[in-house]
């Protein structure tokens, strides 16, 4: 079987609060139709994609929060999304605002899936960390919310498709070690990321200049400690007021960019990645069985937070 899988970047541009489902699902496809043109395998759609970034207001409503969820998926509004795909065999990874019904109780997730070019779910990921804050602060010029209308997912997994070991992460995931590590302990070859990610970060404004950087500083990095591709994938640019980073990637085993969009709308990127590329990195510098000391790391896994002095004043070495 084929190693190459051909990815497009399915770049979003604002999503406007009012927009339907309908209307941007046939954006959705417009993308799958110029991925197709170009030979894509795969398209990677950003976080959140169905709708607008709605965690940027504070709702206490259960009906207004859940009309921004789904309850199935497919539903009759993506439907059109998964028949494209199984027609033009082209797969996707989606991001939205799942509803799920757990022991007869409603819970709130941020998650994505992964489609095959089939036209059919083979995996499913919850966003695991989830930014922000959880009550109105009105300080801040907007909100955050995540952490009110998600609970987070307690897993990282990899599936077996296109060819390869595929996973999946969301937007502030990308940023953690953690994340690419525990992808990278199962061998995986390509993690796809959907984001939104405002230009302006309330709490640490000083940051507003590095936004782009940091985002692409921290998926070069976990692609090259794992060896692994990483597909980085924006709803971007000014969406309700607020202002959201572009810069959707595409990042080889090396670390270096392969593709990349240029506008902060909606845009198509493809590059033709090969998975055994992953391997030079897997078995030398990034040998785990070979290099990696895990009695040195329990810290990782028994602590959360940072160790501090009996006086609460730094650091234990
Ligand atoms: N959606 C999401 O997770 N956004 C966060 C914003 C945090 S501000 C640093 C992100 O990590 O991009």
């Amino acid at each position: 079987m084929s190693r190459i899988v051909n990815i497009a970047i399915g770049q979003l541009g604002p999503i406007a609060r009012a927009d339907s489902r309908q209307q941007v699902v046939k954006r959705l496809c417009d993308l799958m139709r110029e991925a197709h043109a170009c030979g894509s395998h795969l398209i990677v759609y950003p976080e959140l994609a169905l709708t607008t970034f709605f965690p940027r207001w504070y709702m206490e409503s259960d009906e207004e929060i859940n009309s921004f969820f789904e309850r199935e998926m497919p539903s009759a509004a993506t439907q059109p999304l998964f028949d494209l795909s199984r027609e033009l065999g082209v797969g996707f990874y989606l991001g939205y605002a799942e509803l799920a019904s757990e022991q007869g109780k409603a819970v709130r997730y941020n998650t994505s899936i992964l489609v095959n070019r089939q036209g059919e779910i083979v995996g499913k990921y919850r966003k695991v960390h989830l930014p922000g804050h959880r009550e109105h602060e009105p300080w801040r010029r907007f909100q955050h919310l995540e952490k009110r209308y998600f609970t987070p997912g307690n897993h990282f997994g990899v599936t077996h498709a296109f060819g390869g070991k595929i996973g999946m992460a969301i937007c502030n995931d990308r940023r953690w070690a953690e994340t690419y590590r525990v992808m990278g302990l199962q061998g995986v070859e390509m993690v796809l990321i959907g984001y939104n990610t405002p230009v302006h970060n309330a709490p640490a404004p000083q940051h507003d200049d590095l936004s782009l950087f940091h985002n692409q500083l921290s998926m070069q990095a976990g692609a090259y400690q794992n060896g692994t591709w990483v597909v980085g994938v924006a709803k971007a640019g000014m969406e309700e007021g607020v202002d959201g980073i572009g810069g959707s990637c595409i990042i080889a085993p090396s670390g270096e960019v392969l593709a990349n969009c240029i506008t902060k709308g909606d845009e198509v990127a493809i590059a033709r990645c090969d998975l055994d590329f992953c391997e030079v990195y897997k078995r030398t510098t990034f040998n785990f069985d070979a290099h990696r000391q895990p009695q040195a790391y329990g810290m990782i896994v028994e602590r959360r937070g940072e160790m501090l002095m009996a006086d609460g004043s730094g650091v234990v070495s």
